[in-house]
């Protein structure tokens, strides 16, 4: 009986080890130090060199990785099957080409309106390229769709030029409702985007991305998110100086 209960454990703990078998609540993370912190999926890592630097997730974006039709861009994920009310600060920076950078709510097992796998929500920053006059629209969107009732095409009064774009990104999820902020240079009171309903099948995975829609030749982008917070969630990272583990609101009072 012993036994039996020591290997339930372990079965337990290795359970809760694999991704996606267990799901839980999202992580803050102040993206400190220089490795990425172990319960962050990379999806498409390989198709945009990125790294860890003074505080930062530093991303060059490749080519050829979209979010509209298809997902290809590459992904910074965490599994949940919980409400989570999850912002970042981010800086954009893009010349001469399509990109795209944000928030994603992805779930692989939901069928979207069109009836393929794959449905998502996801708060977007798209810079334009030449064909729309090098500026960046804000867009709110669920799989190849922004016309439904609460997407969003283009935000109203916000349409910076290309070069460095700073701002924050806010996506809260209640259920099957999923509301949406933004703050235009990373500064001031939230904006409100959208409000949607989208039954998303759990686990979702929830993170941020980047890429470049065009094919290689086309201008570049970096995309430089400074952390990932997660409301409810505290940040913890390791003091490089000491090795120990620090709370966020540790850090912050240094
Ligand atoms: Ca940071």
């Amino acid at each position: 009986m012993k036994n039996l209960l020591g290997w339930g454990i372990v079965i337990a703990i290795a359970l809760a080890l694999v991704p996606g078998v267990y799901a839980q609540a999202l992580l803050s993370d102040e993206f400190t130090g220089t490795d990425l912190a172990s319960f962050w999926q990379v999806r498409n890592g390989d198709l945009s060199p990125w790294s860890l630097k003074d505080g930062w997730l530093v991303i060059e974006a490749g080519y050829n990785q979209n979010v509209w039709a298809d997902d290809t861009a590459t992904r910074f994920y965490q599994i949940t099957d919980q409400d989570f009310d999850v912002e970042t600060s981010m800086i954009v920076n893009y010349l001469d080409a399509s990109t795209v950078a944000g928030i994603i709510a992805y779930s692989a097992t939901t069928q979207d309106h069109k009836a393929r796998d794959g449905q998502w929500v996801t708060l977007k920053l798209w810079g334009r390229g030449a064909a729309q006059d090098n500026n960046a629209v804000l867009q709110y969107q669920r799989r190849e769709d922004d016309g439904a009732p609460g997407y969003v095409g283009t935000q109203p009064d916000y349409n910076p030029p290309q070069g460095i774009i700073p701002l924050e990104m806010r996506i809260k999820r209640t259920g099957n409702e999923y509301e949406s902020w933004f703050k235009p240079e990373a500064q001031g009171d939230w904006v409100p985007v959208g409000k949607v309903t989208n039954e998303l099948q759990d686990p979702l995975e929830v993170g941020i991305y980047a890429g470049i829609a065009d094919g290689p030749g086309a201008g570049m982008m970096t995309v430089s998110y400074d952390y990932f917070k997660e409301a409810s969630s505290p940040v913890t990272a390791v003091d490089p100086k000491h090795r120990l583990t620090v709370t966020w609101s540790a850090l912050k009072s240094e």
